[in-house]
């Protein structure tokens, strides 16, 4: 059994490789819901989308997000109405909201619920939300705060960030399975998602990130940081906006106390003297996954590595 943690696109390419490499049987995902928000009276999950519609074969490659070939008529309906129309939900996509809401409306849990949706699109891995209850990213930016949603895409993420909060983050309890699957895995990876919007909102639910340092699985994480910046999103604003330097040694401080090994891009390999000085043990590999062919190659050279500091 394989966990990963994360959450957006980056989380989503790997997971695509680990698919290819292993029975997807194997593989649980706990997702971060931080960045989950009600929007024309619908529950919207984009990380937890974005990984069930990659895994599903129907992620749109090029944008990251949402379903490829989707079209757009209803929101333009929407916007006719006078609706806020910034948040591009495709009409397929709409349908996921739709379901999901009124799921949810009939008390179903939203680990019930992703675990419908995601059997329904065909998806063999298991995936759990972090929380069932609700989390959300609050980013504090020059302007006052915003929702994360509101800050990235509304306002273009062109504030700059001085601090993030995870609001309800401490009433919340992990959703179930979650530290079950992490007691129980045989290798553990953070994906390369940004850590601190993405993998950060995780290992502040209660008991998520003890849970990390509690279980003999080894915890391999990969650096969405490379030669000093993020390849997508703004995992280089967060960083910079929170007071560290943009580069793969400040995320591995940032998981130093649950590691095992972090990987880093082959061009920060001068990174690895800094890195192991933490001490975290650190080796390099081709992390940028512009291809099939290298989500799967990253995904087995991972997985080779979560099997070789398997206790015995
Ligand atoms: N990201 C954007 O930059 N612009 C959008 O209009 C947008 C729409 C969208 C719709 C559904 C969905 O599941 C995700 C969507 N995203 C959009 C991506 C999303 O906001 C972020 O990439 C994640 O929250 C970051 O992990």
């Amino acid at each position: 059994m394989i966990v990963a943690l994360g959450g957006g696109i980056g989380a989503s390419k790997l997971l695509l490789g680990v698919c290819q490499a292993i029975d997807p049987a194997e593989l649980t995902v706990i997702v971060n819901t931080g960045d989950d928000f009600v929007l024309h009276g619908l529950t919207i999950c984009p990380d937890l989308d974005t990984v069930v519609y990659t895994l599903a074969g129907l992620a749109d490659q090029e944008r990251g997000w949402g379903i490829e070939n989707d079209t757009f008529n209803a929101l333009s309906w929407l916007a006719r109405y006078g609706r806020e129309a910034w948040f591009n939900l495709g009409d397929r996509d709409l349908a996921t909201h739709v379901h999901r809401t009124a799921l949810l409306r009939q008390r179903l849990t939203l680990t019930e619920v992703t675990d419908l949706i995601r059997r329904s699109l065909g998806v063999r891995a298991r995936i759990l939300p972090m929380t069932n209850e609700p989390v959300s990213t609050i980013v504090l930016t020059d302007e006052g705060p915003r929702p994360f949603q509101e800050y990235l895409v509304r306002d273009g993420a062109r504030h700059a960030v001085r601090a993030v909060s995870f609001e309800g983050v401490k009433r919340s309890r992990p959703a179930p399975s979650v530290l079950e699957a992490i007691e129980a895995a045989d290798g553990i990876i953070l994906c390369p998602s940004n850590p601190v919007i993405s993998v950060g909102p995780i290992l502040a639910v209660p008991g998520i990130r003890d849970a990390l340092r509690a279980t003999v699985a080894p915890v391999v994480a990969i650096s969405p940081v490379v030669g000093g910046r993020s390849l997508k999103g703004p995992t280089d604003k967060f960083l910079a906006g929170l007071g560290y330097e943009v580069s793969a040694l400040s995320v591995a401080r940032l998981y130093q106390d649950l590691l095992d090994l972090f990987i880093v891009d082959r061009l920060d390999v001068e990174l690895l003297p800094a890195i192991e000085a933490l001490p975290v043990k650190a080796r390099t590999a081709e992390t940028v996954m512009d291809n099939l062919e290298r989500k799967i190659s990253l995904a087995k050279e991972t997985l080779s590595w979560l099997a070789s500091l398997r206790p015995e």
